[in-house]
């Protein structure tokens, strides 16, 4: 494929200060540096870390000012003289994890999530809420030719870091594996690659839209968070025990500290979601008796994208996404400030 002529300026959703106004402009496109292929941004997903990111919620500066969103699907319209394995016309995904240093102890290790210069879309690095962005070619993800690039958008930080979370629960075939915060972006899909994992799912989450999408997407047993008077006990009914491990996507400190009450005994609490200044309380009693293990879970690496993909292209996955255009992007963070979203809301560039 001929190269494909590129603009000199283009559309992008951009911020001056967290928290400052959310600008819809043309703004340049970026040149990628040797290692770095272009991407034209078709779609990006919107996570709630783009929420964060905005708002400042994280001891972790962001770059500014900023274009946000860290899943984005495209294609490759240009790339640097150092990059191989790719080609113009390629499908390519924009990740969380833009780039790392590939020569520290956890690079070498393939944990370049934890990289301590890890470079990150839409947080230290322009992401997807534009339509040209750049993309390290090494952690870039490769998407298969004819792929639906709203629908893939999602998995790219979504989708990899619920199927990392499970596996970092440790689970076996027909356990039960509790997700707090089930119907959001990030659980909507744990409920299904739980189910593809053979897990028995309850999800744990608000409102009777939320409960309808739970039920389509195969979940078991579903709790209304805001109608259930102990939340708790009830989980521990519903599994005969409580949950043999759990999944924390919810934005909420009281839901995390509860996880480690209903979690089963030597079950596996992984935490995920990420409340600005909470800290997961757990007593030291149910801990020690229980002999609970708490871990966190940070995306994945790229074996993980790999393979949270392979689900994905197989069909096993689907991503419940509402498509809306990148200038409406204030609106969406209004909706998901008030937990309104129901999955996951995807912007299209173009509009
Ligand atoms: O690698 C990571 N660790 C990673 C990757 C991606 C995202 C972490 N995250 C973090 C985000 O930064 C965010 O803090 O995961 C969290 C969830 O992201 P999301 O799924 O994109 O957010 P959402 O779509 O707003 O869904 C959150 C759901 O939680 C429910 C809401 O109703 C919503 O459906 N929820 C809340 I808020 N409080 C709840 C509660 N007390 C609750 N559900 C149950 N109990
Ligand atoms: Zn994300
Ligand atoms: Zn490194």
């Amino acid at each position: 494929m001929s190269a494909p002529e590129i603009p000199k300026t283009q559309k992008a959703v951009i911020f001056e200060t967290n928290g400052g106004a959310l600008e819809y402009k043309d703004i340049p496109v970026p040149t990628p540096k040797p290692n770095e292929i272009l991407i034209n941004v078709k779609y990006s997903g919107v996570c709630h870390t783009d929420l964060h990111a905005w708002k400042g919620d994280w001891p972790l500066a962001t770059k500014l000012p900023l274009v946000g969103g860290h899943e984005g699907a495209g294609v490759v319209v240009g790339m640097g003289s150092n990059v191989r394995g790719w080609k113009i016309g390629d499908y390519a995904g924009i990740k969380w994890l833009n780039g790392s240093c590939m020569t520290c102890e956890e690079c070498e290790l393939a944990n370049e999530s934890n990289c301590p210069e890890a470079d990150l879309s839409g947080y230290t690095h322009d992401g997807s809420f534009q339509q040209y962005a750049t993309a390290d070619a090494v952690q870039a993800a490769k998407i298969p030719a004819g792929t639906d690039l709203a629908e893939v958008a999602p998995i790219l930080c979504a989708g990899i870091t619920v199927y990392k979370a499970l596996k970092s629960a440790n689970l076996r075939a027909g356990e039960w594996v509790a997700i707090s915060g089930a119907c959001g972006g990030l659980g909507s899909l744990c409920i299904q690659y739980a189910t593809a994992m053979g897990l028995r799912v309850l999800g744990i989450d608000g409102g009777e839209e939320k409960a309808k999408l739970f039920k389509e997407l195969g979940g078991e047993y579903f709790i209304d968070f805001t109608k259930t008077k102990d939340v708790v006990a009830e989980v521990i009914k519903a599994t005969n025990g409580g949950a043999h491990g759990v999944i924390n996507v919810s934005v909420s400190e009281a839901a995390i500290e509860a996880s480690t009450e209903y979690c089963r005994a030597n079950g596996t609490v992984v935490l995920v979601g990420l409340p600005g200044g909470a800290k997961c309380k757990s007593d030291v009693f149910n801990h020690v008796v229980k002999s609970i293990h708490i871990v966190g879970s940070y995306v994945g690496n790229r074996a993980d994208t790999r393979e949270a993909l392979d689900f994905f292209a197989r069909g096993l996955v689907k991503s419940p996404i509402k498509v809306v255009g990148l200038s409406v992007l204030p609106e969406v963070f209004e909706k998901m400030e008030k937990g309104q979203i129901v999955g996951r809301y995807v912007v299209d560039t173009s509009k």
